[in-house]
């Protein structure tokens, strides 16, 4: 799995472009993992939605999860789930899905961290990292700080969240994210792909930067 440069559609906030538009679009740029998050649809629209998303990761060798619904994301056959901490709990989308199916949990702290992975989860998404304005019932930001103590806890892959874009991406993965997940930054703006062509070419390089100073 490569984490590097996760994007999470939006419909919100992407000035009438379709979850599948900013799936596509994103993927043009080099997106490696797309996620559906949709807090208002009803389900049977969304695994019609899914579906198509699903469609077309598939043909680009892209893993998709969907956020926070389980059963969808078992109705769409996509390659994993995201879940918060008010969300259906870990085992119990254990359950539902196939064994080798990934499960990304959200945390804040070492605590969660620590819980989540004995847990079993196969990723953390760490956030907000910084204000953002996108998940309004989200907790303070938490700082890179915050971000590094958590990488250092655990042993599974670390996904950065909240108020990610160009400018703060050298911090976040010098903390140690294995990748970011973005949305806003992306979704947002007037050209998608090229957004994330941006970031991308810069997650390249701020990488190779820090590998050759080890
Ligand atoms: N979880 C923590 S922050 C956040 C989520 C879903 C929103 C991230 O969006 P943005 O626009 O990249 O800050
Ligand atoms: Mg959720």
């Amino acid at each position: 799995m490569n984490y590097e440069l996760y994007i999470i559609t939006d419909q919100r906030i992407s000035y009438g472009r379709s979850h599948l538009e900013v799936a596509k679009a994103a993927i043009a740029g080099g997106a490696t993992i797309i996620q559906f998050r949709d807090k208002e649809m009803k389900d049977s629209e969304a695994i019609e939605v899914c579906r198509e998303i699903h469609k077309l990761t598939s043909r680009k060798g892209i893993p998709f999860i969907v956020n926070d619904r389980v059963e969808v994301a078992k109705a769409v056959d996509a390659e994993g789930v995201h879940l918060g901490q008010e969300d259906a709990p870990l085992n119990f989308a254990r359950k539902v899905l196939d064994k080798d199916k990934i499960i990304g949990i959200s945390v804040e702290t070492v605590e969660e961290a620590l819980k989540a992975a004995e847990g079993g989860a196969d990723y953390l998404g760490v956030g907000p990292i910084y204000p953002t304005a996108t998940k309004p019932d989200a907790g303070g930001a938490l700082g890179v700080f915050r971000l590094k103590e958590i990488k250092d806890s655990v042993n599974i892959p670390v996904v950065a969240i909240g108020g990610i874009n160009e400018e703060n991406l050298e911090e976040v993965l010098k903390a140690g994210a294995d990748g970011v997940a973005v949305i806003s930054a992306v979704v947002s703006a007037p050209d998608i792909t090229e957004a994330c062509r941006r970031i991308k070419n810069k997650i390249e390089s701020i990488k190779k930067k820090l590998k050759n100073s080890i």
